[in-house]
C-alpha cells in the first residue's frame, strides 16, 4: 500500500499511526498538497491527503474511509475502533471532538496561508479559535477523568491515536500560549503516545520545509 500526504497533516499522520500499529506495512509519498497538488489528483479528484493506494490501482480517500478499511483488513480483534456498544460511540465521540478540533485549526492555517494579510476575517478566525479551544477543553476532560489510562476502555483505540495526532498538530502549527499548562491531560496522552515508536517514526521534521505541506512560498500566486 503507498500512503500519500506529509505527516505534519494529523489526518495523514493518524492513518501513518495506525499503519504503524496495525502491522501494516506501507510506502510513503511525501508529497505536499500544495506543490504535488496536481500529482495528488491523479490518484484523488478532490487532491487531498491521505489517500492510501491499493495495490490492485483502487485509492481509498478520507482517513475516516481508510482507517474503516485497515480496521477490516486486520479483523474485529485488533480493529482500533472499538467494534460496537457504548466504547464504539464514545471512541466516535472523541474521534470526532478531535478530528473537528482539527479541522478548524487547519481553517486558522488556511487563513493566514492563503489570504494576503488585508483580506483575511478576524471574526471567523475568532470564531475557528473558540470551536477549536472547545474541542481540545473536552478532550481534556475526558482524559484527565480518565488519568493514567487511555481515553476509551482498557486498551489503545483509534480515539487515542487521533487525539495525540491532533494535539501535537495544533501544538506545532498554531502559537498556542501555554498548551501545557491549560491542557494536562492532553499534554500527558501526547506524551505517553509520542514515545511509542509507531508514532516517533511518522514524525515530520518541522526544522526542514521539504517535509511541511504549506509554505508560503508555495502559495504565493497560486491561493486566490
Ligand atoms: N476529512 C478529510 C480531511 C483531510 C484534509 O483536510 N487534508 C488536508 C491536509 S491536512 C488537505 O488535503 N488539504 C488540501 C485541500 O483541502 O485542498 C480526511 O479526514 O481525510
Amino acid at each position: 500500500m503507498i500512503l500519500i500526504g506529509m505527516f505534519d497533516s494529523p489526518f495523514v499522520r493518524r492513518v501513518a499511526v495506525s499503519l504503524n500499529l496495525l502491522d501494516l506495512p506501507f510506502e510513503h509519498r511525501n508529497w505536499s498538497v500544495g506543490k504535488d497538488f496536481e500529482l495528488i489528483r491523479q490518484f484523488n479528484p478532490l487532491g487531498r491527503v491521505p489517500t492510501l493506494v491499493q495495490p490492485d490501482g483502487e485509492a481509498l480517500i478520507d482517513s475516516n474511509a481508510i482507517l474503516d478499511y485497515l480496521d477490516e483488513v486486520v479483523g474485529p480483534e485488533r480493529a482500533l475502533l472499538p467494534r460496537f456498544g457504548k466504547e464504539r460511540r464514545e471512541a466516535l465521540r472523541v474521534v470526532a471532538i478531535a478530528e473537528g478540533a482539527a479541522e478548524k485549526g487547519v481553517q486558522q492555517w488556511y487563513e493566514t496561508v492563503f489570504r494576503p494579510e488585508g483580506k483575511r476575517h478576524e471574526p471567523w478566525i475568532e470564531r475557528c479559535r473558540t470551536q477549536m479551544h472547545g474541542a481540545l477543553a473536552e478532550l481534556d476532560r475526558i482524559a484527565r477523568a480518565r488519568a493514567r489510562e487511555w481515553m476509551i476502555g482498557s486498551r489503545l483505540t483509534q480515539a487515542d491515536v487521533t487525539t495525540a495526532c491532533v494535539f501535537g498538530f495544533l501544538c506545532d502549527a498554531l502559537t498556542m500560549s501555554q498548551p501545557a499548562a491549560v491542557y494536562p491531560g492532553l499534554t500527558a496522552l501526547s506524551a505517553r503516545c509520542e514515545a511509542m515508536p509507531e508514532f516517533r517514526s511518522v514524525k515530520a521534521d518541522l526544522n526542514a520545509p521539504s517535509h511541511l505541506n504549506w509554505t508560503r512560498a508555495d502559495h504565493e500566486g497560486a491561493a486566490h
